[in-house]
């Protein structure tokens, strides 16, 4: 079936079931132009919490869907493609997160939103890609635990000025961009500003400009007057920022940037998840309570 079809099909269940599309930055462009609201893992958590829709189809991956669920537990949360999992998410468990904290009594565990549900519900604090710097500055300890991401943790242990305890987690796809990379497009472009997201290497962030998140890096490409930019993360941002800033122009970083999980969701997927309503994300009720406080404690320092 065209796009075109399929679109016309997933716009006509949707009305029938007050549903709503959330769509990660990520996603495919097709995807992306099907969804009321693109944006950041927690930009769209927070869409989900706002919307009065019965049904929220998250297209993204798996700790995505269940942060929405985390915040709007009364409502029905569908994720197209079950199996688009975040390996990064799944570099720490809970029973590692418990014994963090038994090796490091009184130290504060920060998680960062890429964790499963299970994991936020095991930590004092969540944070994202954009807020992690303001996070660890409210724990007023000199010692944090932060998990999952190695390559956060050092970043932040050199921002902070604190002593980061962290596990051995890194994203794959974020780790394929290399400084290299950034030097080439630098040449090529001289006039671009860098921007770098966190889970870069740290030599990767060393050349950015600024280093923040999709939902930063938004906004940085439409208020900055600059108009050239080289993008250092998963290479699904460029179509929204391509769609939403026409005049600028936007390089990869690296044309290998790209997450083989976030592209695991298409448009025929979504149209089958409206059409069966399968796939609802599930959390046990003690859960969604524990895991709730942390995104909390996030959201009133944010
Ligand atoms: O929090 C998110 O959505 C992730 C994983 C990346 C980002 O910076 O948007």
């Amino acid at each position: 079936m065209a796009h075109e079809s399929i679109a016309a099909e997933i716009a006509k269940l949707k009305k029938k079931h007050n549903a709503v599309i959330l769509a990660h930055n990520y996603q495919l462009p097709e995807v992306q132009d099907i969804a009321d609201y693109t944006g950041d893992s927690l930009g769209l958590a927070m869409k989900a919490a706002e919307t009065d829709a019965d049904v929220i189809v998250f297209c993204g991956v798996m700790f995505m869907a269940e942060t929405a669920k985390i915040l709007s537990p009364e409502k029905k949360v569908i994720i197209p493609e079950p199996d688009a999992l975040c390996p990064l998410a799944a570099m720490i468990t809970p029973e590692t997160v418990r014994k963090l904290k038994k090796d490091n009594p009184g130290v504060p565990v920060i998680a960062y939103v890429n964790t499963t549900a299970a994991v936020k519900a095991e930590s004092d604090y969540c944070c994202t890609s954009s807020n992690l710097l303001k996070v660890a500055d409210h724990v007023k300890t000199r010692k944090i635990i932060f998990i999952p991401d190695r390559h956060m943790a050092a970043y932040l242990q050199i921002e902070s000025g604190k002593t980061v305890i962290t596990g051995n987690g890194y994203c794959s796809t974020h780790a394929k961009i290399l400084p290299e990379h950034i030097m080439k497009q630098k040449k090529k472009h001289p006039k671009a500003m860098v921007l770098t997201h966190p889970e870069c290497v740290y030599e990767v962030l060393e050349l950015a400009d600024i280093i923040t998140s999709t939902g930063g890096m938004q906004k940085y490409a439409k208020s900055l007057d600059a108009r050239e930019f080289i993008v250092a993360t998963e290479n699904g941002l460029l179509y929204g920022l391509r769609k939403d800033n026409p005049g600028k122009k936007f390089y990869p970083a690296s044309e290998s940037a790209l997450c083989p999980n976030m592209k695991k969701t298409d448009m025929g997927k979504v149209l089958e998840s409206l059409k069966t309503l399968k796939h609802e994300v599930t959390l046990p009720d003690d859960i969604i309570r524990k895991a709730k406080l942390p995104i909390k404690r996030m959201l009133e320092i944010s």
